[in-house]
C-alpha cells in the first residue's frame, strides 16, 4: 500500500473553488447561498454532480445534507466535509472550502487506493451559518438527533417563511427530520479555513485545532418612547437608540478589558420607526459574545446582561433578552486529532496548534462523534467578507494532508 495518500494539486483546488465559487456571487462580489434558496439548490446540485463524476453513491438525508460515500469493507463510516450555506455577501472559502477538501481527497483515495476498509463519506452540510433562520447547525444537529420538533414551525426567515415550509420548496419532507440521524460514524473531519490571521502572521501552512470556542448569542429589545425631535428637550427624552448606543459601546469596553480570546459583536440593529423626525422608540439589536472557556463566557454574559439592565433603568427604558443560541466550547477529539497530526508529519507539512475563534458544524458533530478540525491560512484573517482569500497552494497543502489523515482512517 502506498505510504502517503494522494497529492492534490494548487490547479485541482483552484478549478474547484472557481467552480462552486460563483454560485450565489452578486454582482459587487460576495456570496449569498442561504439554506434551501435557490443558490442553495444549485451550489448543492453542482456537488452532486462531482461526486458522481467521481463514481460515488449519493445521498440526500431528511434535511438536505448531501453525502458522496465510497463504501468500505466495513459499514462503519468515516465522513469529512463541511457546510455550503454562506453568511450574506460571504466568501468563497468559508465551508466551501472543506467541501472541496472532502471531494479532492476522498475521489483521490478512490483512484489511489480503491475499496476502503471502513467506508469513507463526504458531506455538504446544508446549514452552519444562522443566516436565514435561527436554526445554527442545523445540518449537523440533524445527523445527531439535536433537531426538536417544535423547531420545523418556530424558526422562521425575514419574510415569515418557516423553516419546514422552506424544506417543502425544496422537495423535503420536513415531518421526516429524524430520519437525518447516523449511528454509523466513526469519526468526522472537517477542513475550514482560520478565518483569522495566525497561521497567515506565522507563515505556517496548517493549523491542527485544539477546541473551539464557545458562543452565546442573544437579541437586545430596548423600549423606550418616540417623541418628536424638534419639541423635546434633550433631559426629557426615553431614546432607545442612546440607550442602545450606551449598551453597545460599554459591553464593547467590557469585554476589550478582558483581552484576547474574549471578543463581543452587535452585527445587526434595528431602529424603529426610523424617521429622521421621531426620537427612536424601540430598538432591537444582536449580541455575539464568544470565550473559550465556558465559566468566563457565562460570566460576561451575566455582566452583560446587568450592564444592560442598570443603563435602562438610569434612562427609565425598558430592556429584554431573547437568547438565540448558548454552545460550548468543544475540545476536539484527542486520536483523531492525533491522526491528523501523524498525517502532517508524513506529510512533510509544518503545522501548529490552535483555538478557533470561529463557530463551526464541528464544536457540535463533536458532541457525538470523535472529531478534529485542520485549518489552513486566510490571507489577512479576512473573513465573512468578499476579501476572503486562500491560495490555491495552501488549499492543495490541506487537502493533501486531509487525505493522508483519511487514508489512515479508513483504509
Ligand atoms: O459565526 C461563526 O463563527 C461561524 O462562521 N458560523
Ligand atoms: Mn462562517
Ligand atoms: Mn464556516
Amino acid at each position: 500500500m502506498a505510504d502517503v495518500g494522494p497529492t492534490i494539486t494548487p490547479a485541482e483546488m483552484a478549478d474547484l473553488v472557481e467552480s462552486l465559487g460563483t454560485i450565489g456571487e452578486q454582482p459587487g462580489g460576495g456570496i449569498i447561498r442561504h439554506v434551501y434558496d435557490p443558490a442553495w439548490c444549485a451550489a448543492r446540485e453542482q456537488v452532486a454532480t462531482w461526486m458522481r463524476e467521481a463514481s460515488l453513491e449519493v445521498r440526500e438525508d431528511a434535511v438536505g445534507n448531501l453525502f458522496g460515500r465510497l463504501e468500505g469493507d466495513s459499514p462503519r463510516t468515516i465522513l469529512t466535509g463541511s457546510h455550503i450555506d454562506t453568511v450574506i455577501l460571504g466568501g468563497r472559502y468559508d465551508g466551501g472550502l472543506g467541501i472541496l477538501s472532502a471531494l479532492a481527497a476522498v475521489r483521490g483515495l478512490k483512484q489511489h487506493l480503491g475499496k476502503p476498509r471502513k467506508s469513507l463519506e463526504m458531506v455538504a452540510l446544508c446549514e452552519e451559518e444562522d443566516s436565514r433562520f435561527h436554526g445554527n447547525f442545523w445540518g449537523t444537529r440533524g445527523i445527531l438527533g439535536l433537531i426538536g420538533p417544535e423547531e420545523l414551525e418556530a424558526h422562521t426567515d425575514a419574510n415569515g417563511m418557516t423553516i419546514a415550509d422552506a424544506m417543502r420548496e425544496v422537495g423535503l419532507a420536513p415531518d421526516r427530520f429524524r430520519d437525518s440521524v447516523r449511528t454509523d460514524l466513526d469519526a468526522f473531519v472537517e477542513l475550514h479555513i482560520e478565518q483569522g490571521r495566525i497561521l497567515f502572521d506565522e507563515h505556517v501552512p496548517l493549523g491542527i485545532v485544539d477546541t473551539i470556542t464557545g458562543l452565546y448569542r442573544f437579541r437586545v429589545t430596548l423600549e423606550g418612547r418616540t417623541d418628536h425631535a424638534g419639541t423635546t428637550p434633550m433631559d426629557l427624552r426615553r431614546d432607545a437608540l442612546q440607550a442602545a448606543a450606551e449598551f453597545a459601546t460599554r459591553m464593547t469596553r467590557l469585554v476589550a478589558d478582558v483581552g484576547r480570546p474574549a471578543v463581543v459583536t452587535n452585527g445587526w440593529w434595528d431602529v424603529r420607526p426610523g424617521a429622521w423626525n421621531i426620537v427612536p422608540g424601540h430598538v432591537e439589536f444582536s449580541v455575539d459574545l464568544r470565550h473559550p472557556d465556558e465559566a468566563i463566557k457565562q460570566r460576561l454574559a451575566a455582566d452583560i446582561r446587568q450592564l444592560g439592565q442598570d443603563i435602562a433603568a438610569q434612562r427609565g427604558i425598558a430592556i429584554a433578552y431573547d437568547i438565540a443560541s448558548d454552545v460550548l466550547p468543544m475540545a476536539m477529539h484527542p486520536s483523531i486529532k492525533a491522526e491528523l497530526q501523524a498525517a502532517a508529519d508524513r506529510c512533510n507539512v509544518k503545522w501548529m496548534p490552535m483555538v478557533s475563534g470561529a463557530g463551526h458544524d464541528s464544536q457540535v458533530m463533536a458532541s457525538g462523534v470523535p472529531t478534529a478540525m485542520l485549518f489552513v491560512p486566510s490571507v489577512d484573517g479576512r473573513s465573512h467578507s468578499a476579501a476572503e482569500y486562500t491560495s490555491p497552494e495552501d488549499a492543495a497543502r490541506g487537502a493533501t494532508v486531509l487525505a493522508e489523515a483519511l487514508r489512515g482512517l479508513a483504509y
